[in-house]
């Protein structure tokens, strides 16, 4: 049994240590954070707790300003997918934005009815700590032509930790420069001195001689 019990430390340690095992994120669409446009949200038995949130212009006609925003918090750095499920009667479309930079332009596929159910998936970087996901309608909506569909849930879940960058290469130092040595004295030179030598010393005899 004790056996049993140190395994089960060891495998929770590994579990706490890895942030494989990190919690998965689930947020209900309704659950927003803020939104442009007109709020909008709507029972349906089908969805995920209930409701739905559909994005909806203000005026029904001008979509630029029709948004919807959910913050979450990530502990570790990495790759994470981000799970989106919604509705949409005939193919819908919106912009999709990580804490404002675009990630895509989503197609919405026919789910085929209001109360059927699909998702897709896109990853995303992210750095531990909070972020936004963020749904606007296409900068390219006019007059109704192109529809917002109605989201239900994000499931974000951890893939993999951020690359760690690879330390700079070592540079080898430049090998020193060669010393010099100084040049040998030139032959001629030592036979000048020893004659210079013969010349003082022969001096030198013939004054203590004289
Ligand atoms: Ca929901």
């Amino acid at each position: 049994m004790k056996r049993f019990a140190f395994f089960f430390l060891l495998l929770a340690l590994f579990v706490l240590a890895n942030p494989v095992f990190a919690a998965v994120i689930e947020i209900e669409a309704e659950n927003y954070s803020a939104y442009g446009g007109a709020e909008n949200i709507q029972n349906v038995a089908e969805a995920s707790a209930g409701q739905i949130y559909g994005m909806k212009p203000a005026d029904e006609f001008t979509a630029q300003e029709t948004w919807v925003g959910h913050d979450f918090t990530v502990d570790a750095a990495g790759t994470y997918a981000v799970e989106v499920h919604y509705s949409a009667s005939g193919n819908r479309f919106a912009e999709m934005f990580m804490d404002n930079t675009p990630v895509d332009y989503i197609t919405f596929a026919d789910t085929g009815a209001w109360t059927t159910f699909s998702s897709f998936v896109r990853e995303v970087e992210l750095g531990a700590g909070s972020h936004t996901l963020k749904f606007q309608a296409p900068s390219d909506y006019n007059n109704d032509t192109i529809k917002t569909p109605n989201l239900d849930k994000f499931v974000i879940s951890f893939v993999e930790a951020a690359e760690t960058e690879a330390p700079e290469p070592v540079t080898e130092p430049a090998p020193p420069e060669a010393v010099t040595t100084p040049a040998a004295p030139q032959t001629s030179d030592i036979a000048f001195g020893v004659v210079a030598l013969m010349v003082i010393a022969g001096i030198a005899v013939r004054r203590k001689s004289r």
